[in-house]
């Protein structure tokens, strides 16, 4: 790790519906899937969320009462940012514990998303040593996410094999949340790169590596808003206004690592 500690923002996503052997672990709290960001500003573009399925997840109790779910090594870091409550030795206070693979289907809700309900899906390329473990998915401006969204849509003996089920990403169109006026014809969205770049999944690393750079560069620098209340300003002048405004509404919250 850097010596900059590096800004995310957490993206509360809520659980929908429970299954039912969980809750007596779990009781009335309200259940977040929390995802690491550090494009707040394009959460008007989630489509699902994504897991390792073979990471480790726990469900932690915060203060105010919310649990998340998350990597244990995240939780440990927000009982030190006063976001989770602990026990006397510092420790996170975890209710229960599953694998990525058991969150796989799960409904959520998440702020700012067009969709009412969103899916958890597998992503074989999260590293849980960074953020939470969990990442949401904006496929018009992450080529990582676009190339695992269509690997679920398109692969059946993959959907087979993980449980995934096709409502989970077969009607989950990319939303288009940016334009680019100043950048004329050639704006290389997220799919368009990933099509152009012939990528065949999102385990094609050293393309995606090539693909992520120009998206990103442009994403921030360029990018006008497309949706929401700040439709039509720049991305760089209203993402921290977007961020703060998430935080405010209890959306989301700060998180260093
Ligand atoms: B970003 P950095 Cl639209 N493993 O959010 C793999 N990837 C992870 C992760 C993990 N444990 N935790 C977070 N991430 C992703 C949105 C987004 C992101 C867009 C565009 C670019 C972008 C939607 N996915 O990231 O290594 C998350 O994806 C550009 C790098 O800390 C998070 O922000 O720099 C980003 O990687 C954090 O990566």
């Amino acid at each position: 790790e850097g010596v900059n500690p590096q800004e995310y923002t957490l993206i509360k996503m809520k659980v929908k519906e429970l299954p039912k052997e969980w809750t007596e672990s779990l009781g009335d709290s309200n259940v977040f899937l929390v995802a690491a960001t550090l494009r707040p500003e394009t959460m008007y573009g989630q489509t699902n969320c994504f897991v390792l399925p073979e990471g480790e997840y726990g469900f932690f109790r915060m203060r105010g009462g919310d649990v998340f779910v998350c990597s244990r090594r995240s939780a440990l870091n927000m009982c030190y940012q006063d976001l989770a409550e602990s026990s006397e030795d510092m420790q996170p206070v975890c209710l229960m514990t599953k694998t990525g693979a058991d969150l796989v289907g799960l409904p959520l809700e998440a702020p700012l998303c067009q969709y009412p309900t969103i899916h958890v899906l597998p992503m074989f390329t999260i590293s849980m040593q960074k953020g939470t473990g969990v990442v949401t998915s904006v496929p018009a401006e992450a080529p990582d996410d676009f190339a695992c969204l269509t690997d679920w849509k398109k692969r059946a003996n993959w959907r087979e094999q993980y449980g995934v089920k096709e409502e989970w990403c077969q009607p989950f169109e990319v939303v288009d949340i940016l334009s680019f006026p100043d950048e004329g014809e050639d704006v290389p969205s997220a799919p368009a790169i990933c099509e152009a770049m012939k990528i065949e999944s999102h385990r094609d690393k050293d393309k995606l590596a090539a693909a992520k750079k120009d998206v990103y560069q442009k994403g921030f620098y360029s990018g006008v808003m497309k949706i929401g209340p700040y439709a039509g300003k720049k991305v760089i002048d209203v993402k921290a206004q977007i961020r703060q405004d998430l935080i405010d509404q209890g959306d989301a919250v700060a998180y260093f690592e």
